[in-house]
């Protein structure tokens, strides 16, 4: 009976359910209640078919950006919980336990890191790309269309197999990079890492996807007229952002390949013995992990280009500098994954040369920041929320920036390493830098996606709570951190300590009031859509987006736009552009199909068949996977034509008022051609 058990479920047992564990049982109840209340709905409202049609399968660049974004607001809720339940441990656990046991802890900070850099982070950039990338640059869609789908819901599986690890089983252990040795199968056993690996694992398939795609986009569909050097920052961003991705995500791929291969065949890459060697798996994650923090941010930095920019009614200053110093920020950031060790012991050159090429990278970034304020400049600048946000990135982002450029000085991070100084350095650069930036761009582009604003009240209280928060969360870390508290910890025997990290608690409460702000922002703006609808144009935008209706038809441009410069919208309108009103004709798009959701949930089941040793159904997983994507091969049902009197219907029902006039602080309406 055990033996006929044993084959059908593998390791999974009712012991794998965490049914002695209060904190986990509570939280399942909640999320099955809320889970159930919201498929209850949907079948209630006989939503299934139209999601089912009009979203999963959906192959709109639009539809998918959106998707990313409520995957990745999702996912920060979960993250942010883990964050809160680390903030309550450490702020009560001094000369006691706490309340969370160690097991439990050391699997909370790996979930939330690992959540919030692979399922927040990246899906909110992801997003945020496919939705305005292929509207800036006049394109239709992205170059693959059904790529982009199976890409998006390869990251949904992979969010889903974390997800599962809460109640079925556990997650890793071994902190945000799955390190070795911890990860070892001889020192975790169990099925966290193995949840670790599946779930990254397809996720990352589908990040590598996705950005050969917005690569191949930008490269290859831009619009008539736009050379390399017309295409907004944000696309250039958006460029070198993806080219690294597909320059380092293949590193990841391998070296949890080489780790499976150890953990599931005994092989010993990355163990003590046999020639294994686990700083080797260090070096590989960071070859990957520190250009990474600039495939997320770079695109951010796009973002603050594009609503500096607007709001200030001003072309950018310093374009071409700005193109500069992403490339060259791109390459750098190739270069300097080993201050991540300074401390492995590969001698004083080695770490000279990578502590002095990571500093240098501040130069372009440097260079970056004077752009936005000369930008600023004499101006007249709007403070709506984007604009808001850009400001506290600014003041933000320059602390962490300069404890980076400290932490870059290997004597200082001899002292510094495994610090909370550090950590409070990272959240520093990626909440006020890529999370900050994350919101301008929704809180920019929202009235495009859908065509109303939000809600400006729930806006301030989403950016104030964010702002202070940050500053009341993580500047008592930083002190801690430099007096030489260890990161990872899940009690501290010094009470002196106490004070800061319960400061340090109430910030992320702070943050917590930002983050309802943010949700009951969505709420109050859906039901008061009708009052806060706006027009094709409500920012006075300079870009190509803000050219089409809000929101865009699935075809995004009835004729393709031809662009004569920079800021190309903002030459149509000075131009006295009109759109036309006849002479449409049929329009090529792709048909949705469902074999991206399809194949994403036969990867899980593989995955998650792997993680539990159920081979039988890895097997079947996998043949589901080979039948799918060879069966798909023979669709060539592929795409279809919008009739003509379908745009002109659709382009009649938008015909949006006239452009607004451009403000007197736009300068002369009418540049004579040339002129800069
Ligand atoms: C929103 C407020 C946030 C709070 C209060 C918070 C809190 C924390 C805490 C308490 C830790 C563990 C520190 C320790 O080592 O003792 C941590 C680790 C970490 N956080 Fe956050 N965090 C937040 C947001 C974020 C965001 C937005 C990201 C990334 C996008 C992020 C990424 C990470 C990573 C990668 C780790 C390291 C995990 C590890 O040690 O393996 N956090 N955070
Ligand atoms: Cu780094």
């Amino acid at each position: 009976m055990e033996h006929i058990a044993k084959i059908i479920f593998g390791r999974l047992t009712l012991e794998s359910f965490p049914i002695h564990e209060p904190i986990l049982l509570g939280t399942f109840a909640v999320v099955a209640l809320g889970g159930l209340g919201v498929v209850g709905a949907i079948t209630k409202f006989k939503l299934w078919g139209w999601l089912w049609r009009e979203w999963f399968t959906t192959v709109d660049h639009k539809k998918i950006g959106i998707m990313y974004i409520i995957l990745g607001t999702i996912m920060l809720l979960r993250g942010f919980a883990d964050a809160l339940m680390m903030r309550a441990q450490q702020a009560i656990a001094f000369g006691n336990e706490g309340y969370l046991p160690a097991h439990h802890f050391d699997q909370v900070f790996t979930a939330h890191g690992t959540i919030m850099i692979f399922f927040v982070a990246i899906p909110l950039v992801s997003g945020i790309i496919n939705f305005v990338m292929p509207l800036q640059i006049g394109a239709r869609d992205v170059a693959f269309p059904y790529l982009n789908s199976l890409s998006f819901w390869l990251t949904a599986a992979g969010a889903a197999l974390v997800m599962a690890s809460l109640f079925i089983g556990e997650f890793s252990t071994a902190g945000w990079l799955n390190y070795v040795p911890v990860s070892n199968l001889q020192n975790s056993p169990g099925v966290g890492p193995d949840y670790y690996l599946w779930a990254l694992q397809i996720a990352g398939v589908g990040t590598s996807l996705s950005a050969i795609n917005m690569v191949t986009t930008i490269i290859k569909m831009r619009a008539p007229g736009m050379t390399m050097m017309k295409m907004p920052v944000f696309c250039w961003t958006a460029l070198c952002s993806q080219v690294l991705a597909v320059a380092i995500f293949p590193i990841l791929t391998a070296a949890f390949a080489m780790l499976m291969l150890d953990r599931y065949l005994g092989f010993n890459f990355f163990t003590n013995d046999l020639g294994g060697n686990p700083m080797m798996y260090w070096n590989l994650v960071w070859i990957w992990g520190h250009p990474e923090v600039y495939v997320l941010i770079l695109p951010v930095f796009g973002i603050y280009s594009e609503v500096t920019s607007t709001f200030t009614g001003k072309r950018l200053f310093g374009y071409s500098s700005m193109v500069y110093a992403t490339v060259v920020i791109t390459i750098l950031s190739y270069l300097v994954w080993l201050h991540h060790f300074f401390t492995m012991g590969s001698g004083a050159s080695v770490n000279s040369f990578f502590g002095i090429a990571t500093m240098v990278i501040s130069i372009p970034t440097g260079a970056k920041i004077f752009n936005w304020l000369f930008t600023m400049y004499r101006g007249s600048i709007r403070f709506d929320l984007p604009m808001m946000w850009v400001v506290a990135f600014m003041l933000t982002f320059v602390v962490g920036g300069m404890t980076g450029v400290l932490l870059a000085v290997p004597p200082a991070d001899f002292v510094l390493h495994n610090s909370l100084f550090l950590v409070a350095h990272f959240h520093n650069v990626i909440i006020g830098g890529v999370v900050f930036g994350l919101f301008a761009g929704i809180e920019y582009w929202f009235p495009k996606a859908f065509g109303f604003k939000l809600n400006e009240f729930w806006g301030k209280v989403h950016f104030w709570g964010w702002v202070i928060g940050y500053w009341v969360a993580w500047t008592p870390i930083y002190i801690v951190g430099l007096m030489g508290t260890t990161r990872r910890m899940r009690y501290l025997e010094d009470p002196t300590l106490q004070p800061y990290f319960v400061i340090a608690a109430i910030g992320a409460v702070i943050i917590l009031i930002g983050i309802i702000g943010f949700l009951i922002g969505f709420v109050v703006s859906i039901r008061d859509r009708e009052k806060l609808k706006v027009g094709n144009d409500p920012w006075d935008g300079r870009t190509l987006e803000w050219s089409t209706t809000s929101p865009p038809p699935a075809y995004n441009f009835a004729f393709t736009p031809v662009v004569h410069d920079l800021d190309a919208w903002y030459d149509m309108k000075c131009r006295g552009y009109e759109r036309p009103s006849g002479g449409f004709k049929p329009i090529h798009m792709p048909r949705n199909t469902g074999a991206g959701v399809i194949l994403s949930g036969l990867a899980a089941v593989l995955g998650f068949a792997m993680i539990w040793y159920m081979w039988w159904l890895a097997a079947l997983a996998f043949l589901g996977l080979l039948v799918v994507a060879i069966g798909h091969t023979f669709n060539y049902d592929r795409d279809y034509y919008i009739p003509a009197e379908e745009v002109e219907r659709i382009e009649a029902g938008h015909r949006p008022p006239p452009p607004p006039e451009p403000r007197p602080d736009h300068g002369p309406a009418l540049e004579p051609a040339g002129a800069k």
